[in-house]
């Protein structure tokens, strides 16, 4: 009933992790964006940005990780704030890694890891600028997680299956997160639960 279309990539990461760590059975369709997968019309019909993840869940389909994130949590009302203060943080937080960190991530992540994979050359221009953009940012998550072990507080909630994902792309893409020692603390949790086996990347 519950098909999730991915690939070994931090934004479906964030999706298969909140999945595992909800218990949910799903089926898994991997999109090999290695091999131009995101360009199938099945996967244009799901979702028109052919971008994988995609959730669907019997006639109801979702795409954008963070959405699909919140979507489970509303629906589960498991690893998810029930009040409308602790939604409010749960928002502030989605929003803030959509906006300011997973675009320049990506780009590390890309150039850092991806390209070497592909026998592609890293455009080395591109992680220094998306070095410099995330690390204002990384900065005021640090501080955030120097206080709680876990986005939301003292308790894990499915928010950590957003952050996990991407502070691991950046992990894997360089020495980027050294200086961060609250995020290194906290990525080291993440990867130590049952449910990161599931999605760690294997190259
Ligand atoms: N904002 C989207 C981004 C999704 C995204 O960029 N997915 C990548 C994998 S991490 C993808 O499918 N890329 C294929 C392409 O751009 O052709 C989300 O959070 O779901």
């Amino acid at each position: 009933m519950i098909t999730l279309y991915w690939f070994w990539s931090f934004n479906p990461q964030k999706a298969r992790l909140a999945l595992e760590e909800l218990g949910l059975q799903y089926s898994l369709v991997t999109v090999d964006l290695g091999r131009g997968g995101q360009h199938a019309d099945l996967v244009g019909e799901l979702n028109p940005n052919h971008k994988v993840p995609i959730l669907s869940w019997g006639p109801y389909t979702l795409w954008e990780s963070n959405a699909i994130v919140t979507y489970l949590g509303e629906r589960e009302h498991r690893l998810w704030p029930t009040d409308a203060e602790g939604k409010g943080r749960a928002a502030k937080w989605l929003f803030f890694e959509a906006r300011h960190l997973s675009e320049p991530i990506g780009e590390l992540w890309f150039n850092g890891y991806v390209a070497r994979l592909m026998g592609r050359t890293p455009d080395t221009l591109a992680a220094e600028n998306a070095a410099k953009k995330s690390a204002r940012y990384l900065s005021v998550l640090d501080e955030h997680l120097a206080k709680d072990p876990w986005v939301l507080g003292s308790e894990f909630s499915l928010v950590d299956c957003c952050y996990g994902p991407v502070l691991d792309a950046l992990a894997l893409a360089g020495d980027y997160i050294e200086a961060y020692p609250a995020l290194k603390a906290y990525l080291k949790n993440i990867r130590e639960r049952k449910s990161w086996r599931a999605c760690e990347f294997r190259s």
